[in-house]
């Protein structure tokens, strides 16, 4: 079901800061920025190899999932973004061997990816999402 480590989501209060530290400390460079408000994220992907990113994010707003992550934690990885071919159908398989669900039906991710979130109860802890890249 999982192609690939897609990316890796880290928690982060300044992201033009954060931005800087990657470019400057691993040589990164930033693939693509935007702001997603339905998920109240200011966020930049990172290319590390081809189809596999550094995700960093920074919260827009303090009750959106990453601020309130942040106001518990601080920074550090947030959730681990996988690969697949096809987010409906891994979704329903996942459904139905009882693993919870954030999203029943994929959303709006970075790059115009389909994606759905795993509740981290049923994931050892692990926000786990899944990410059908466009073709
Ligand atoms: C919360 N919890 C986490 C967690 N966030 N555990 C592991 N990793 C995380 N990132 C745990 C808390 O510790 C707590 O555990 C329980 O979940 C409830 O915490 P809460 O703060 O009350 O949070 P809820 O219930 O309001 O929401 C948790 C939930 C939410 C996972 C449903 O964060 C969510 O919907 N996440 C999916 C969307 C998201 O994260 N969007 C931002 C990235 P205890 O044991 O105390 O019960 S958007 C993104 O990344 C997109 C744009 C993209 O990739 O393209």
């Amino acid at each position: 079901m999982l192609t690939r480590i897609d990316h890796v989501g880290i928690a982060c209060h300044d992201l033009d800061a954060k931005v800087a530290f990657y470019e400057t400390t691993f040589g990164l460079t930033v693939a693509h920025r935007e702001t997603n408000e339905e998920q109240g994220v200011h966020e930049a992907m990172l290319l590390v190899a081809p189809g596999s990113y550094v995700q960093l994010l920074q919260p827009t707003r303090p009750d959106s999932p990453v601020g309130k992550f942040l106001a518990r934690n601080g920074e550090g990885v947030h959730h681990i973004g996988y690969g697949v071919d096809d987010v409906e159908a891994a979704l329903a398989a996942l459904g139905a061997k009882g693993v919870p669900l954030v999203d029943e039906r994929p959303r709006h991710g970075s790059m115009g990816a389909s994606i759905a979130f795993l509740h981290p109860r049923g994931v050892g802890g692990v926000l786990t999402e899944l990410v059908q890249s466009l073709p």
